[in-house]
């Protein structure tokens, strides 16, 4: 059942989106998660080795909180890659998973013409002595919007697919996760001892057959970002 781990992804129907009890109730171990200073700590991949990577930006055009947000804007003709993506990372230091991953998302233009076209969060536990077999960070995808299957085969991340192929437009649409069940639901338990988590936000293709005439276009925005307990 693929929305078992969402607390709430739509505002209708989500009993604690819609009455303000979701509030976070606890510190926030993200800094600036509603992009109001600037762009630190949050920082891309963006790197002559790495071209698929595109960047972020701090915008005024649209928030949920305060007078800003994070701005991802996807063209397929940016990259010459068949994999691009824009997003941003935060690194936390932290030894125990925190359980709450929540924030809001909003799509203000969408124009896939191509089938692997997904906004994703991404959390990245490193580091911890329960998944050692797996590698040095152990993955979880959640998927907001665009894609129903994995997109690619990678063996150190699971995906959960919780949001529509088509995003809604045009309104701040909530999200909550529950991190310890989606991960002891995806991967047989809840990583500890860890050295760090790592959050991506992103929005991005893979797989973009340039021959057969595909491309990919997007504009997102993320604000109010909270990971907590
Ligand atoms: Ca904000």
């Amino acid at each position: 059942m693929r929305a078992v781990g969402l607390l709430c992804v739509v505002a209708l129907g989500c009993a604690g989106c819609a009455t303000g009890a979701a509030a976070p109730p606890s510190p926030n171990l993200l800094q600036n998660g509603s992009f109001e200073q600037g762009r630190e700590p949050w920082f891309d991949f963006q790197r002559p080795e790495k071209p698929y990577w595109g960047s972020f930006e701090i915008s005024e055009a649209q928030a949920s909180a305060g007078r800003h947000s994070l701005q991802l804007s996807l063209d397929s003709g940016n990259f010459p890659t068949s994999t691009g993506i824009a997003g941003a990372a935060q690194d936390v230091a932290t030894a125990r998973l925190p359980r709450r991953l929540s924030g809001r998302y909003r799509v203000e233009r969408w124009e896939p013409d191509t089938p692997t076209q997904y906004i994703q969060l991404v959390v990245m536990a490193f580091d911890a002595s329960n998944f050692r077999q797996i590698g040095a960070s152990l993955q979880l995808s959640l998927i907001l919007a665009g894609i129903d299957t994995p997109p690619f085969a990678i063996g150190n991340r699971r995906f959960e697919f919780a949001g529509p192929r088509d995003p809604e437009l045009g309104r701040w649409i909530p999200f909550a996760f529950d991190l310890h069940e989606q991960f002891a639901r995806h991967w047989g338990g809840v990583p500890v001892d860890l050295r760090s988590v790592r959050v991506f936000v992103e929005a991005r293709f893979d797989g973009l057959q340039r021959s057969a005439g595909q491309s990919a276009g997007a504009l997102v925005y993320f604000d109010a970002l909270h990971l907590g307990d």
